[in-house]
């Protein structure tokens, strides 16, 4: 059986995935964004539909003051008793560990229970034979005085309705003692309770570890050859992989569902997307799971979306993403194109920015702005610090370009009204010196002239130090503008 790889492309990491009645059913992490936890559908573990999102009301996720690189860490999606079940740490924040609840894995989803007592990331939910429900988790304080301290996988019979914890966490196995042992799931096969996680960081030491007890509580006896899985110092194209869920295959067999990147060049040091879902085969030898290398297949086909504004459901679309808030309270349809009104610029914690992932190494973003009462363009973001855009205000358009404090514009004049901006990421081509040679190239053109080009390596998860990836969308930064449509073409090379 051979996977498309990337599963689900695009900034996507965390993947986690449940069997419910024959479909299956992923969800992911998104940080500081809402909607918040997208939840993906297949049927054949091939084919993926978004069909909604977790976290589709602020106060679910409550990530509105959660700092850069904090909020929605590392959702578990279980099921049962025709329950769905989504559980995550809200990281950095007061929101803690909260448990989300669904029949209809599309939404609504709950409001969410706050579990008292679990203070760590990537929690787990799992039940025993007799019904007890067990959170299992990486017990690392992302707040308060103990924060950045980890004291590994942890463990607690919980009462989910209540909301609290029913014990102390007990410490469980905790990996072969590479740093950061997280992302922990629970499954009961056969014989044995089986403890997956990832240990050694989620850059390129990341890795797949397991060890397998007769009870949910353990004891834990590790695979003797772990890590089971890891890209580390190979030059396999997909890199960082770690983080895994376990899942059985339509063919009887089993699989991993897991995050990767997809490093550019002979040196593999910069990622354009960030973190994304991969799955690989596991075969099973004495009792324990084998998985296979993650191999790259990307889906050749052609992928365009075309948005055109002049059709009021053009923005419910449920990949469009915001800032710390939702694409609705950012942005309108007024008279057939996106309205947006700005009040500060990208630096902003909260920009009036509505976004959607790359997905694809090569791509084509455009769209047609009038910024005759306002200012506001196309922009390209990993964060706050680190972000591109092509600016109009009246008939001047600026092409910027911020790393870290770090900026640089270039300006040409357009003519009034309605100005095309395109963004164009592409592949290196030869002729470039060897570092540059391990980031793409993003052109910025206005009215089909080119006002600059970027080297790419500079908005990548490495450079950017983020658990995010790019995301690409339509801004304001003063005034009222609009856009009349939003066009994405993504093809892999
Ligand atoms: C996630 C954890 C991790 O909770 O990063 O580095 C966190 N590994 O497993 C955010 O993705």
């Amino acid at each position: 059986m051979t996977f498309p790889n990337p599963l689900i492309p695009g900034f996507s990491p965390d993947p986690s995935v449940v069997l419910a009645d024959g479909v299956y059913y992923l969800v992911t992490s998104t940080f500081e964004y809402l909607p918040g936890i997208p939840v993906y559908r297949s049927t054949d573990l091939v084919t993926w539909t978004h069909i909604g999102n977790v976290a589709t009301r602020p106060e679910q996720a409550g990530v509105d003051d959660v700092a850069t690189g904090g909020g929605v860490w590392a959702p578990t999606i279980r099921y049962r008793d025709g329950v769905f079940y989504v559980i995550v740490t809200i990281a950095m924040s007061p929101r803690g560990c909260v448990v989300f609840t669904a029949t209809d894995p599309a939404g609504p989803w709950s409001d969410g229970i706050t579990i008292e007592g679990v203070d760590g990331i990537d929690p787990d939910l799992s039940w025993d034979d007799d019904g007890t429900a067990y959170v299992t988790f990486s017990g690392l304080y992302t707040s308060g005085e103990q924060m950045g301290q980890h004291l590994g996988i942890q463990q607690v019979q919980a009462d989910l309705a209540a909301g609290k914890a029913l014990e102390t966490p007990r410490s469980l196995w905790s990996g072969t003692g590479l740093k950061f042992p997280e992302a922990p799931h629970l499954y009961h096969r056969g014989d044995y309770w089986y403890l997956l996680i990832a240990e050694g960081g989620t850059e390129r030491g990341h890795s797949v570890s397991v060890a397998r007890g007769p009870s949910p509580e353990g004891p834990f006896e590790g695979h003797p050859a772990n890590p089971v899985l890891s890209a580390r110092s190979t030059s396999r194209p997909i890199q960082n992989t770690g983080h895994a869920d376990l899942v059985d295959t339509p063919a009887g067999g089993t699989a991993l569902v897991l995050l990767g990147v997809r490093p550019l060049g002979l040196t593999q040091s910069f990622s354009p997307l960030g973190r994304e879902t991969f799955i690989t085969p596991v075969s099973w030898a004495d009792g324990w799971p084998q998985p296979g290398p993650v191999r790259l297949a990307p889906r050749d086909a052609v992928d365009e979306e075309i948005f055109d504004f002049a059709d009021p459901s053009a923005l419910e679309d449920l990949g469009w993403l915001a800032v710390r808030t939702t694409p609705g309270s950012v942005a309108s349809v007024v008279d057939g194109r996106l309205a947006i009104t700005g009040h500060a610029g990208l630096d902003d914690p909260r920009p009036q920015f509505v976004g959607r992932r790359q997905r694809h190494l090569t791509a084509t973003v455009s769209t047609t702005v009038d910024a005759s009462r306002g200012a506001g363009g196309l922009a390209a973001r990993y964060d706050e610090e680190h972000w591109i855009c092509l600016e109009v205000r009246g008939t001047v358009v600026t092409a910027r370009a911020q790393v870290a404090g770090l900026a640089q514009s270039w300006q040409a004049t357009v003519p009034a009204a309605d100005v095309e901006l395109c963004m164009e990421m592409i592949l290196p081509s030869a002729g470039l010196n060897f570092a540059a040679m391990g980031g793409d190239r993003i052109r910025l053109l206005a009215a089909g002239t080119l006002i600059a080009e970027l080297d790419g390596r500079y908005w990548t998860a490495e450079t950017c130090a983020s658990f995010t990836g790019r995301v690409i969308g339509l801004y304001a930064s003063a005034g009222t503008v609009s856009f009349a449509g939003f066009r994405y073409r993504g093809a892999e090379a």
